[in-house]
């Protein structure tokens, strides 16, 4: 077979197509399609502003990114591109995933509700992959079962999906092709399909989470793709703790959060500081009277919920998974348990051959959140993150909710840590007790009515 340079290649014209696939031939933006956006980085980029038809309050994604579209014709095209990416799940922890565009996970897709959308699906991965449309109404051939909608996107191929969004809402991406090894190695997102009418339920700000699990062994950098269960990473979006960006808000926003969950167990998602909604599944938006409180929501597999409050309350709150398992980075589950165990016989005995030796977990594990140890290369602590009181002692799923006054509305910045005014902050009690004083903002901790007599009362 004759060995063609790139510039031959292209000069070669269709033909070529038949006889080669190669990296090159998959930048295609000379054969009519789409540009396929790269993105280098995991940082949150900014939401990106509607340039046509209805407006929409654009969606941020943690550590991640929305897919940039042309328009052709009235349809809006994507072009996704599956391949092997070096996705750095914190710093000084960098995974070798699968996923799309250059991260994993892969970029948001953005819509509006009546949309024909046309999304070019490149396949740069070495085995053949489809994408399945997560919770969308569509045709069944653009559903992308591998072998039951369409034959799967062989290597080098691009194949087409295209159709109608028939209704708004969250929805997810990923492969349904060697999904347990493809979904293992990262290959998954969201698409999100907002509401035709722009004054139906608008929120001001509104936040994406993944929830995704993956197992790499300390020291190593592609996942155990046959973890069924005991996996040692629990990421959002690809992105562990210390370094999961935070949800920046303006007080009195309007916030949404959805979280879709392709991990294999399920997550008790909860946030401090707030009762809040669950107004979206992945069947659709919950009807007011159906909406009901919680300060945590189950997330099952394969499921998204989101859910909206009213941010009146000044402060940092932790949002995190309750499993406090999942709060952890890479450990090794089979570690016994020592607390209460007198460990000073064995101590002497063996810092005569390691003088540097030191007994850890006998009076809990906190001390693996103070010690700096040595670790092998490509991992972080399992358990880490500084805040302004000393160690938080989370890794994993975890983040914090900033509510600060006055924020910008395109301005998702990290605004620091929180001062706690006066009088509102834990302390050391010492004999003696400050005079009672009532903090200025009192009264917005109080909710006026029970929220269903509120909800009853509200206008549909
Ligand atoms: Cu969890």
């Amino acid at each position: 077979m004759t060995h063609l340079n790139r510039r031959q290649l292209l000069g070669a014209g269709a033909a070529a197509g038949a006889l080669v696939s190669t990296s090159a031939w998959t930048k295609t933006t000379n054969m009519g399609l789409p540009d396929a956006a790269i993105m280098e980085t995991a940082a949150t980029q900014a939401p990106l502003q509607p340039t046509s038809g209805p407006n929409y309050q654009p969606v941020v994604t943690l550590n991640g990114w929305t897919l940039p579209h042309r328009m052709n014709n009235g349809v809006k095209e994507f072009h996704l591109v599956a391949e092997p990416v070096e996705r750095e799940l914190a710093e000084g922890m960098t995974a070798y995933l699968w996923g799309y565009n250059g991260q994993s996970t892969g970029p948001t897709i953005e819509a509006v509700e009546g949309d024909r959308v046309r999304i070019f699906v490149t396949n740069k991965l070495p085995e053949h992959t489809t994408v399945h449309w997560h919770g969308m109404i569509l045709p069944s051939g653009m559903d992308g079962v591998g072998g039951l909608s369409h034959p799967g996107i062989p290597p080098g191929k691009t194949y087409v999906y295209e159709f109608d969004l028939v209704k708004s809402g969250t929805f997810m991406y990923h492969p349904h092709a060697d999904e347990m090894v493809q979904m293992a190695m990262g290959m998954m997102g969201m698409f999100i399909v907002h509401p035709k009418d722009p004054t139906f339920m608008p929120v001001d700000r509104d936040f994406l989470i993944m929830l995704n699990a993956f197992d790499i062994d300390p020291g190593t950098y592609v996942p155990r793709i046959m973890t069924m269960t005991d996996f040692n990473l629990w990421t959002w979006n690809s992105r562990i703790f210390p370094d999961i960006d935070p949800l920046v808000v303006s007080r009195d926003d309007r916030v949404r959060v959805r979280v879709g969950n392709l991990t294999m167990t399920n997550h008790p998602i909860h946030m401090h500081g707030y009762d809040f909604e669950v107004t979206c599944t992945d069947g659709g938006w919950v009807p007011k009277a159906a909406r009901w409180p919680e300060v945590s929501i189950d997330i099952p597999v394969g499921a998204m919920r989101a859910y909206e409050f009213d941010a009146k309350h000044l402060g940092d709150w932790a949002i995190h998974c309750h499993k406090s398992h999942h709060t952890m980075n890479a450990m090794g589950h089979d570690v016994p348990t020592f607390i209460g165990a007198d460990k000073s016989v064995l101590t002497r005995k063996i810092r005569k051959l390691q003088p540097e030796y030191m007994p850890m977990g006998t009076a809990g594990m906190a001390d693996m959140g103070v010690m700096e140890m040595p670790l092998p290369d490509n991992t972080i602590p399992m358990m880490t993150g500084w805040g302004p009181h000393g160690p938080i002692e989370m890794g994993g799923m975890f983040s914090v909710v900033k509510v600060r006054e006055g924020i910008n509305a395109d301005d998702y910045s990290d605004p620091g840590w929180y001062e706690n005014p006066p009088g509102e902050q834990a302390y050391e009690w010492t004999g003696e007790l400050p005079e009672v004083s009532k903090a200025a903002d009192a009264s917005t901790r109080i909710t006026p009515k029970p929220a269903f007599m509120k909800m009853s009362e509200d206008k549909a």
